[in-house]
């Protein structure tokens, strides 16, 4: 047991090692991804010992929504295709839904919304020491992985998000199949009972209840089932993983 505690109280301080790195570009330190990494494989394997995978997230009630739901990272993508969008109120959108899947698709939110919906009131924690109670409303992924179907070789989700981090360098994140099945994964268009507005990410970005901000994906162009991220921009399986951040974020 005094084991086991000592396990944890080491943990604590790799979490706050993360916690204190920041996901901004401007925090970057040097010893930020170096705190994460160590903080890495620990931290996987006491989120096991903690919570099982099918554990699920805080929900709150109405009164502890907060006021404002701070955005943060990209707030209003820049590339053209984005632009075009919005400038028709993104009535032109299509998720693009490919890779190991069945049946690829193209959906528009109300094809979206003709699949299972849910409606959660959830934290957000971003690592840069904030946090934000929201109302989301969307799409169980899992639905959506169901409407394509996933090939028996696909192991992870990754979201292609249309806002570039620099030139040619597009947000991106993925998550294992169990987070995807998660029944808190939503692939979510509405916050606080209003379309998702362009700074939190319109017109869909995934909400994944149990993960730190930076998993949370906005500006959704396209899912892609895969088998490995190794080839996907520097290998780590999303835009700050490849910046040091570690893949698992589990809160
Ligand atoms: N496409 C995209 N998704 C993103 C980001 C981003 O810059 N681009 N920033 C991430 C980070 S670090 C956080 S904390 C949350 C912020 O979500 P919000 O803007 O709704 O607060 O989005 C995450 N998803
Ligand atoms: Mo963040």
């Amino acid at each position: 047991m005094s084991n086991r505690r000592s396990f944890l109280r080491i943990t604590m301080v790799g979490a706050a090692g993360v916690l204190v790195a920041g996901c901004d570009r401007i925090s970057q330190t040097l010893w930020g991804p170096i705190v994460l990494s160590k903080a890495e494989g620990l931290n996987r394997r006491v989120q096991a010992l903690l919570s099982p995978s099918s554990s699920m997230a805080k929900e709150y009630a109405e009164a502890d929504i907060s006021p404002v739901f701070h955005p943060n990272g990209t707030t209003m993508p820049t590339t053209p295709a984005y632009q075009t969008l919005m400038a028709d109120n993104f009535r032109g959108y299509k998720l693009q839904v490919d890779g190991l899947v069945t049946r690829p698709a193209m959906l528009s939110i109300d094809d979206l919304k003709h699949l299972d919906l849910r409606t959660q009131i959830t934290r957000h924690d971003c690592v840069e020491g904030w946090s934000a109670i929201g109302k989301w409303q969307g799409t169980l992924l899992s639905a959506v992985l169901d409407y394509v179907g996933v090939d028996p070789r696909a192991r992870f989700v990754m979201f292609h998000c249309f806002d570039d981090m620099e030139e040619d360098t597009p947000y991106y994140e993925s998550i294992d199949l169990a987070e995807a099945r998660h029944p808190q994964t939503l692939l979510a268009f509405a916050l606080n009972d209003q379309p998702l507005p362009v700074p939190n990410g319109a017109p869909l970005r995934v909400r994944i209840g149990r993960q730190l901000g930076y998993k949370q994906a906005k500006y959704l162009a396209r899912i892609e089932l895969v088998s490995s991220f190794e080839d996907i921009g520097d290998g780590q399986g999303g835009y700050w993983e490849d910046q040091g951040y570690e893949w698992y974020a589990g809160i």
